[in-house]
């Protein structure tokens, strides 16, 4: 484990395959994490800093955007294994300098894997990759900024630069980096939640008119039904594992819908409560449905089917008619379109689950007042991604399970701050009232055509139309889909700068100039001329709270991301007219910047001074605080779905691409993924055996994955193939060496989000050689 090198790196000979876990977390999960943290930080450090991590005086967990409980309610260590793990990857000892730089041009780079990459360390001054060359260089921070403005100033047109977002990104931060975009002119402001939630974002104004979800922590923990579908919380989301506990303590059932029997979702052992460490844990679903790659849609349409019929044999006592008929429409024309137009076979076709299992998971729906439906990328990375969320909705809706305490809608969001982003307007289609408070409190005319999202950034990169691509944090190389053409698409660029803490391939496939900004993370103290400063965030149930960093930075030239981007900004835009804003100033207190938001986005009134508040204070949600729908006739929408069955031709299967244990998302710190039985590789395919024997595969074969489009065939080479419990056609493989699979015009309806849990593939045996990898 740890920050070792070639040692780690995809290894066909060390690799090991076992049995899966039956539960999670524990002892060994709380092991790792302090083993890997003390080899990277050092044990003092480490001690120190994780018991900062999510308290009220700290930093937010830089891990995911699972929210905290309240400060009086928190444990004294609020972080998880893999919070750890993220902890350390940034406050590691090891360091990126300009030795390195000199010693590794960037063809070299670009020849190494992630893992490598991640794990050099903190990156510690700016660097500059000039026209042609194939060494980063050192580079002053005015130079750089004088760079990326002369640059811009050239462009024909302000829509020819992209401002990429990732999720980790301070409110203060995202909010002046939207504000440089619009300033220069343009609303190219892709993020990664178009290649994450943007399904459910689209589905959730569509249906109930606010993109976010409905429930509290406390609406969560007090549900009587919880369905967990797609989502593996004891890897992505550990700590909601405590809540799903407190949910069976309390008397509610818990039902997971995936295709993979995954370790958290079955029996999870509480690492902070003594029985936790030494009984067998807490048996945590009830029922676990083992459905096909993309039955969701199906089967949430068959349980709505069950509860109309369950109406009609005893009416009045099923649906919710007063909420019915008082705060939903379209509720007649989705009673007849479900009874008329889907079939058991249909569903049995999609699903892949018996009858009898839906009529299951039916009578506890039937037997429960208040229900949950959680769900991340198992649901939003389909082509029919936004219309099987609606779906999700109009089940929800029936019994008036949303707005009322103990049910609603929990999609639960991925980065720490991904959902702040899109508050603070990192969105490239922000709605007119928005661009309308922006413009009024700068004195300025933003952009009004909306702006590309990822996928369109890609093409527009790959035809010449955007020239200048600029990161405020992510990998987007790896990170986005078909690798070969956004990899192609990065280097047609004039210049791409990378505002980033440490190394990944976005550094390595470049534009022809590139540039390096070196930022301080959330762990590291950050003053400026108006003293020590601290940033806020929203989690995934809309709570906004302050973090503070406590470490040292990693080195004497680093930047915060609101210096590097209002000096950016400020060198942009210095000769223009209208540019009245004092970005100087803003760098240096964001009490400033905070002052504006407060003005601009609302439910942040007041914002500075409520952020004192001990854990923070709660964004107005109107559908949950008092069944206020924000649609166009003020009513939940139902919604008609045509459900439509993934058919897969013979020979081929469907292709999810996810996350191992020991990895965050691009960022890879480790080769196991201990839940799943994997160990000290990533090049596998998880296949069920009746599928390999089809096949006339056996167990540890080396195969090419080679997915089918209508474009032609991509191929991912020699992986091994492991028989594994997963569901009949639906193989399962890592992202990011998967991504080389996602065809760039594979999207979702509406949300334009990359297909990357519904891939056609066939297995071919490996014609590679066997060797480890990128
Ligand atoms: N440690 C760690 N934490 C993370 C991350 C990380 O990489 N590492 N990433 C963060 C981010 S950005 C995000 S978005 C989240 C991601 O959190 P998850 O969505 O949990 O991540 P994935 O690994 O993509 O897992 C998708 C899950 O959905 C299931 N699934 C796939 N397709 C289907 C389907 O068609 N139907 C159903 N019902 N299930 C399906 C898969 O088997 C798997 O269990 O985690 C966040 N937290
Ligand atoms: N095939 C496939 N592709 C996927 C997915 C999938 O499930 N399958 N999931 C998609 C999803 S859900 C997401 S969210 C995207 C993720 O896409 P991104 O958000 O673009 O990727 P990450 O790997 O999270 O970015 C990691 C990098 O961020 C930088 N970084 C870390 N912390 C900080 C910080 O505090 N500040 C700054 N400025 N930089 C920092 C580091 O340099 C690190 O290398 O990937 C998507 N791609
Ligand atoms: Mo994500």
């Amino acid at each position: 484990m740890g920050s070792g090198g070639g040692d780690l790196e995809d290894d066909d000979a060390r690799l090991r395959v076992g049995a899966p876990a039956s539960s999670a977390a524990g002892l060994p999960g709380v092991g790792h994490a302090l083993a890997q943290s003390w080899e990277r930080m050092g044990p003092g450090r480490a001690v120190r800093t994780l018991r900062l991590v999510n308290q009220d005086h700290g930093f937010d967990c830089p891990g995911c955007a699972w929210p905290e409980h309240a400060p009086g309610e928190r444990s004294v260590v609020e972080f998880c294994e893999n919070g750890a793990k993220a902890v350390a990857e940034e406050a590691t000892r090891s360091r990126v300098t300009r030795e390195f730089f000199a010693a590794h041009p960037v063809s070299d780079l670009a020849g190494r894997s992630g893992h490598w990459l991640g794990s050099r360390g903190r990156i510690v001054e700016p660097m500059y990759r000039a026209p042609g060359a194939d060494r980063y260089v050192p580079v002053g921070w005015d130079e750089a900024f004088g760079i990326v403005a002369a640059e811009l100033a050239g462009l024909d047109s302000p829509d020819e630069a992209a401002f990429y977002t990732s999720g980790r990104t301070s409110n203060e931060a995202a909010f002046v980096w939207q504000l440089f975009a619009r300033m220069f002119g343009t609303n190219n402001l892709p993020d990664c939640s178009n290649m994450c939630h943007e399904s459910s974002g689209a589905a959730l104004t569509s249906t109930i008119g606010v993109g976010k979800g409905s429930v509290t922590l406390a609406d969560l923990e007090s549900a009587d039904l919880v369905l967990v579908v797609g989502q593996n919380p004891g890897t992505n989301h550990p700590r909601m594992l405590s809540s799903l506990e407190r949910v069976k303590r309390a008397g509610g059932s818990i039902v997971a819908v995936n295709p993979l029997p995954e370790a958290g979702l079955l029996r999870f052992r509480n690492p902070q409560q003594v029985r936790g460490i030494v009984g067998r844990g807490t048996a945590l679903a009830d029922q676990f449905l083992q459905i096909r790659l993309n039955g969701d849609m199906a089967l949430f349409q068959a349980l709505s089917r069950r509860l109309l019929d369950a109406e009609d044999a005893a009416p009045g006592t099923v649906l919710d008619h007063a909420f019915l008929a008082e705060h939903t429409s379209g509720f007649t024309e989705f009673a007849t379109h479900v009874r008329g137009h889907l079939s058991e076979a249909d569903v049995a076709a999609a699903t892949g689950l018996a009858a009898a299992e839906i009529d299951e998971l039916a009578g506890r729906v039937l037997a429960a007042d208040r229900v949950v439906v959680c769900w991340a990328m198992g649901l939003t990375q389909h082509a029919n991604a936004v219309a099987t969320i609606q779906e999700v909705v109009n089940f929800l809706l029936l019994r008036g399970n949303i707005g009322r305490p103990g049910a609603g809608v929990c999609p639960v969001r991925g980065h720490s701050n991904v959902q702040g982003d899109r508050t603070m307007g990192i969105w490239e289609k922000m709605p007119d009232a928005f661009l309308d408070a922006l413009g009024a409190e700068f004195s300025f005319a933003p952009p009004r055509a909306h702006g590309h999202d990822v996928v369109e950034t890609i093409r527009a990169m790959r035809d010449g139309r955007v020239r200048v691509f600029l990161g405020l944090g992510g990998n987007f190389v790896a990170a986005g889909p078909d690798s070969a053409v956004t990899e192609a698409a990065m280097r047609a660029c004039r210049l791409t700068v990378q505002v980033s803490t440490t190394l990944n391939r976005s550094h390595a496939v470049t534009g022809r100039a590139a540039l390096i900004l070196p930022t301080l993370g959330r762990t590291e103290v950050d003053v400026r001329a108006g003293g020590a400063q601290q940033v806020s965030v929203e989690d995934s149930m809309g709570m906004v709270h302050a973090s503070r960093g406590t470490l040292p930075p990693a080195g004497p030239d680093l930047r915060s991301e609101v210096a590097i981007v209002c000096g950016l900004a400020e060198a942009t835009l210095a000769r223009r007219a209208d540019d009245s804003v004092d970005w100087a100033g803003l760098a240096g207190d964001y009490r400033r910047i905070r002052g504006h938001i407060a003005r601009v986005v609302p439910g942040f009134e007041d914002f500075d001074a409520r952020l004192a508040a001990p854990g923070g204070f709660q964004l107005p949600h109107p559908p949950r605080d008092s069944r206020t729908f924000p649609t166009p006739d003020g009513r939940a929408a139902f919604t008609e779905n045509v459900c439509e069955v993934l058919r897969v031709p013979p020979g081929h299967m469907l292709l999810q691409t996810v996350r191992s244990h020991d990895q965050y998302n691009t960022t890879i710190y480790g080769m196991d993924d201990r839940y799943r039985g994997v160990r000290r590789g990533r090049r596998v395919v998880l296949v069920h055996p009746d599928d390999l024997a089809a096949l006339g595969l056996a167990d540890g074969v080396h195969v090419d994955l080679v997915g089918v489009w209508t474009d032609g065939e991509r191929r991912a080479e020699n992986f091994r193939a492991v028989a594994y419990p997963t569901a009949r056609g639906c193989a399962a493989a890592y992202f990011p060496e998967t991504n080389v699979l996602v065809p760039l015009d594979s999207t979702a309806a509406r949300s334009n989000t990359p297909t990357s849990k519904s891939l056609l593939i066939r297995l071919e045996p490996a014609r590679g050689p066997v060797a480890g990898a990128r």
